[in-house]
């Protein structure tokens, strides 16, 4: 073998290190990954709103994963915003909307619809 060859060669070999290095890599990735605990399922919990309340108004959880399925059952459009956690959906009449919120500890989480907050259209969370 030449010099010239010899030099292509090694640049071969190169080339199949980097491969097999970065392969190595992604199954370490998908390893790290398969090994991760899974995020617990949320639990469900169902909001109905109407003229001028919500149903339920003081729901209880007893987990931080909540999958809250908010309903408008009246005939005017309602609102649920809960600020502490970033939540803030208008809805039509007869419409539903799911929205998942991750809360950081158990309390007390406020909520209201902007437009009837004054009727008293407010409730509050509780996060055991
Ligand atoms: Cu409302």
């Amino acid at each position: 073998m030449d010099r010239t060859k010899l030099r292509k060669r090694r640049a071969q070999l190169g080339v199949a290190v980097a491969v097999a290095a970065s392969i190595a890599l992604g199954a370490a990735g998908v390893h790290a990954k398969a090994k991760a605990k899974p995020a617990a399922a949320p639990v469900p919990l169902t909001l109905t709103a109407k003229e001028f309340s919500f149903d339920p108004s003081t729901p209880s959880v007893t987990a931080k994963r909540v999958r809250i399925t908010f309903t408008n059952s009246g005939t005017v459009d309602h609102n649920l915003t809960i600020k502490s956690l970033r939540v803030n959906h208008d809805l039509k009449p007869g419409k539903s909307v799911t929205v998942v919120v991750t809360v950081k500890a158990g309390g007390s989480y406020p909520f209201y619809c902007e437009y009837h907050q004054a009727k008293g259209m407010t409730g509050t969370l509780k996060v055991a």
